[in-house]
């Protein structure tokens, strides 16, 4: 790269996911066959991961025996096998039942388990082994997300010649709630394995260093930690999406004649609430029905003239917190359709079932309000697929304050989802918005947007994560 610090713009890279980036699926024939999971976090990867004998550690998605490594999309697939009891404990235990709770603010109690503890670290352990094992010398590794936080320290610990990058999809939450963990210290020295760790929003990042210095003791300048004689940068990039694609798939003639079809379908109601989420109790679905429900008690809004459409994807059905919320939201939806729908249908459309990405874009561009009420959120691509679909400037969000989205897409109608008044007078709003200043919001939305979608998130990652590799006083070896 010229630069003979070893860390190239062509370095080989490795990317480690608690998920590889495919599906086993059953072919015709009824042979297992892999198939590219739908992410847009893949699509942005790859041009950094293939071509250069790149590498993608990450777990198949079901337990038992791990397949052997192979060739897909120009990258090596690493699988990493997990067991019946490690799906258990690492997965469903200590990242879903402890970590993602205490990372979205306590939405929900936290359990904290010792031998889910044991299991995280054993399997991170694993992880960290099958990146050691097949990074190249002097490669980049991008390590992601919060099932894999002890990965950086236990990577560089066998390889101090990698450049490792860690990225947190979700929040990461102030001192106060982060010292909850019993294990809190073991996470902190597993991300400060890294050069440069990644989040959502800068707060995030402060979080971090604040742990840093209060937990550990250690000097910090700015957003830049002294740790065991290197730095470590912490920094916020804003995921988004593939924004050109989304725009254009929403805009296609199937996708437009589906929309319309969607609003017949509907019953010609004249208004659309639309809600995507997956079914999480960090997504504020309650709040959403709840606002919706007054608006039909005060009669500011009368069904099925106007109709709430949710989709609500399945998602870790056998965790409890989950079983528990979808009662809630299913009692919930039952209880507004017995009081206010009619023979002539329903006030609120609930669907419990994964939908074709086809179909979510019809059903952005059929939606003349958009409503994500997360109560935490690192980001929510939801509000941004919804901008990235409105290429017509037509709709409009309601967005939580509490989304990572919130601090790009300014013209949306912010709420705070813990103020149902708040979220009701917001939506009347939207409702009531006049066309013209709903296209001046949405055109200002989508000119962020496509300045700022999934490739710049992912080179201005790789660019400051080799910039900050290249000036640590250890030096990489050329
Ligand atoms: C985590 C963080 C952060 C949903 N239902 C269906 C479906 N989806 C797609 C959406 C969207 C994605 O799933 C959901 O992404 P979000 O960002 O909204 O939320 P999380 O799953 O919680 O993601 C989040 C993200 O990581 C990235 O860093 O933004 O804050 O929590 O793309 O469209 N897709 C299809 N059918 C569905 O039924 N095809």
């Amino acid at each position: 790269d010229g630069t003979g610090d070893g860390v190239g713009a062509d370095s080989p890279v490795v990317v480690v996911a608690n998920r590889l980036p495919v599906d086993q699926v059953t072919g015709a024939d009824g042979e297992p066959r892999w198939q590219r999971s739908p992410g847009g976090l893949v699509t942005a990867l790859e041009p950094f991961v293939a071509g250069r004998g790149g590498a993608w550690v990450g777990w198949s998605g079901s337990a038992g025996e791990a397949p052997e490594p192979f060739e897909s999309g120009g990258m090596s697939l690493i699988p990493v096998a997990l067991t019946d009891d490690e799906v258990d404990r690492y997965y469903e235990g200590m990242s879903n039942a402890s970590l993602w709770p205490l990372y979205h603010d306590v939405v929900e109690k936290p359990e904290y388990h010792r031998n889910w503890w044991d299991t995280y670290v054993q399997v991170n352990k694993r992880f960290a082994q099958r990146a050691a094992e097949v990074a190249a010398e002097n490669a980049i590794v991008w390590v992601h997300d919060y099932q894999l936080q002890l990965v950086p320290a236990l990577l560089r610990q066998q390889r101090p010649d990698l450049t490792i990058g860690f990225f947190l999809h979700i929040p990461f939450p102030p001192y106060e709630l982060f010292t909850q963990l019993p294990w809190r210290s073991a996470i902190v020295e597993g991300l400060l394995g890294a050069d440069l760790v990644g989040f959502q929003r800068p707060a995030a990042a402060q979080n971090f260093v604040q742990l840093a210095r209060r937990l550990h003791d250690l000097p910090a300048r700015g957003q830049v930690v002294e740790y065991d004689g290197r730095t470590v940068a912490a920094r916020a990039f804003p995921i988004s999406i593939d924004v050109a694609a989304f725009d254009e798939l929403a805009r296609s003639p199937e996708v437009l004649a589906r929309a319309k079809e969607i609003r017949e379908e509907l019953g010609s109601p004249s208004t659309i609430i639309l809600g995507v989420d997956r079914l999480d109790y960090t997504k504020g679905i309650g709040v959403r029905l709840e606002a919706f429900e007054e608006l039909l008690e005060d009669g500011a809004v009368e069904a099925p003239d106007t109709v709430l459409v949710q989709v609500a994807t399945p998602s870790r059905e056998r965790v409890e917190h989950y079983v528990h919320m979808r009662e809630t939201i299913e009692q919930q939806v039952g209880h507004i359709n017995g009081v206010f729908g009619s023979i002539a249908g329903p006030a609120v459309h609930y669907f419990n079932q994964s939908m074709p990405r086809e179909e979510l874009a019809a059903l952005y561009r059929a939606a003349d309000v958009m409503l994500v009420t997360p109560y935490r959120d690192g980001m929510n691509l939801v509000a941004k697929e919804y901008v990235a679909a409105r290429g017509d400037l037509g709709g409009a969000l309601v967005l939580s304050e509490f989304a990572g989205a919130a601090a790009e897409l300014k013209q949306a109608f912010l709420v705070n989802p813990h103020d149902i008044a708040g979220v009701k007078s917001q939506l009347l709003r939207a409702l009531r918005m006049e066309p013209a200043e709903g296209a001046k919001r949405m055109r200002a939305m989508r000119r962020h947007l496509f300045k700022n979608d999934l490739d710049h998130w992912a080179s201005s990652f790789f660019e400051a994560l080799r910039s900050q590799a290249s000036g640590q006083p250890t030096g990489r070896a050329a």
